[in-house]
Parts: C-alpha cells; structure tokens; sequence
C-alpha cells in the first residue's frame, strides 16, 4: 500500500524530480568546467605565470591573505600646501647619474628608510612580489661590476643590435663601469615569480614585474627626497649570475639594478630634455 502511495507520488511529482536532476547535473558540469579552465589561466601581462600551478580541490582553496573585515581608511601624510608642485620639482631634479663620490657615503639608515617607502608600493593581491638586496661590501660590488662588465662587453661588440650602440652614443656609455664599485650602494630589485604559503605550497604572485616596477618608481623619488643620487641599470644577460653571487632563489629574477650614492664632484649628464605636459597628456 505504502509502496503503491510512494511510486504514485514519484509519478505525480516527476517534472520536479527531472528538474532538480537537470540543475544538479548542471551545476556539477559548470563547476568542473570552471576548474578545468582555471588550470590554463593566463593572465595579460603575466608571461611566467605558472600554467601548470597545481590546483587544489576549487572547494578548499584558501585566500593568500588572511580575510578579515576592512578598516577605516585614513588619510596619510601630504606635502600641502603645493604638495604636486613640490613633488614635480624634487622629481624633476633626479638624473641618472654615472659618476659616485666613492668617499662619502651614506647612511645606511636612510637606505633603510628608501626601502621601506618603496615596500608601500601596490601589488597584485598584495603579495609585496620583490626583494631589495643592498651591497655595501667593496668585494661583493666588485663582483658584480665584473659579472655586468663581462656581458657589456659581449653587448655592445656583438650580442646588441648596431642601432642600440647607435641610439646609446649620446649617453656616452659603453661597457666599462666604474660606478658599480664606485658607488657606496648598489641594489638590485628583484621580482619574486612566485612565493611560498605559510604552508609552504606555492603562491602565485600576480603582476610581479609590474608590481616591483612601481615600488621601483617610489624606491627613485625617495632616494631623490634624501638627496641621493642614482643610476637605473638592467643588466643585460647577467641576470642569472648575479642571482646566484647573492645567493637569491630561484623564485627571483634580477629586474633592475641600482647604483645609489653622492653625485662625484666633477660629474656630468647628457643634455637632455623632456618632454611637456602636452606631449605625454591627452585630456578627454
Ligand atoms: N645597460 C647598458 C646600456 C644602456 C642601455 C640603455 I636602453 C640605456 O638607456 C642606457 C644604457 C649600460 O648601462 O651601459
């Protein structure tokens, strides 16, 4: 009798069963395609970007960061009154420049203080994807000065395009660099591809090129704000070899290098100008 009830009841409700079959299976499906696609995930920019990142189960995947409730935004410190102005014309007065006062060095403190402004940088996800290695030891720049100096050489006499040495002449450049032993402080930028959780599974870190170019750009006008001077480089094909002379893991690659320090007395830059506000501004 029971049975006869429960089947009638089967009958009488089978739209609604079929129905909620059909949305099961769909959703089943949707989430195993999502999870599929995730797997060949590329994102615009992000060329390293590790396609074959081991994916966990979609259900226990767990935020790099820790989710809590958003705080209050305050308002940080400002240069006002005139504080763009004020900031164009500390900007407008750096110059990469060539030649160090070996002798005047300065304080580490300040160095630190650079360092700590250019950690405020925004980042993918804030994953903080860079490392900032200070060389002070005269050995240790030495070394790098011979590694940078050995593939200069390379670059400029066959490895580079003849229209690159062409387009460098006016900056008087060329292979030899004194200020990589000269200058008190060199520090090379890296780009963390990747890092490890708390867990130690790995942590995509997304836009780490873009990232650690920002922090750079704040790293230069701090530097400038201290009245230091400096140097941008991004030594070409000794990458590799500097990563390993600092002993740096794999996860970094070597983005830029910096030569920090007083401007020697007698230095010289290239006559250069730049442009105006209507040449690098469209206004909609
Ligand atoms: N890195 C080399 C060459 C060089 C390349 C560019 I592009 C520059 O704007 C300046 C230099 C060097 O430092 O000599």
């Amino acid at each position: 009798m029971e049975e006869l009830f429960n089947s009638s009841k089967l009958l009488k409700h089978w739209p609604s069963i079929l129905l909620g079959l059909l949305l099961a299976l769909t959703f089943k499906y949707i989430k195993e395609y999502r999870r599929k696609r995730s797997k060949n995930v590329k994102l615009a920019g992000e060329e390293d970007i590790a396609v074959d990142f081991p994916l966990e189960d979609p259900d226990a995947l767990q935020p790099a960061l820790e989710e809590k409730p958003h705080v209050p935004f305050v308002q940080g410190e400002n240069l006002n009154p005139d504080g763009a102005r004020r900031f164009y014309e500390l900007a407008r007065g750096r110059r990469s420049v060539r030649a160090f006062n070996a002798e005047r060095k300065p304080p580490i403190n300040i160095i630190e203080d650079c360092i700590r402004a250019a950690g405020t940088a925004p980042s993918g996800a804030h994953t903080e994807p860079w490392t900032f290695c200070v060389v002070q030891q005269l050995a240790v720049k030495q070394a790098v000065r011979q590694l940078v100096e050995q593939e200069e050489h390379i670059n400029y006499s066959t490895r580079m395009h003849a229209q690159w040495v062409t387009d460098l002449r006016p900056l008087q450049t060329n292979a030899i660099k004194p200020y990589l032993s000269d200058a008190p402080y060199l520090i090379l930028i890296f780009k963390q591809t990747y890092g490890t959780t708390a867990q130690g599974r790995k942590k995509l870190h997304y836009y780490h090129e873009i990232s650690t170019s920002i922090a750079c750009g704040v790293l230069l006008c701090a530097l400038q704000a201290a009245g230091l001077s400096s140097l941008v480089t991004t030594p070409l094909n000794c990458g590799p070899a500097l990563r390993r002379l600092l002993e740096r893991p794999a996860n970094e690659k070597l983005l830029i290098l910096l030569a920090v320090g007083y401007a020697a007395e007698d230095c010289k830059v290239p006559d250069l100008q730049r442009k105006c506000l209507q040449d690098i501004m469209v206004k909609y």
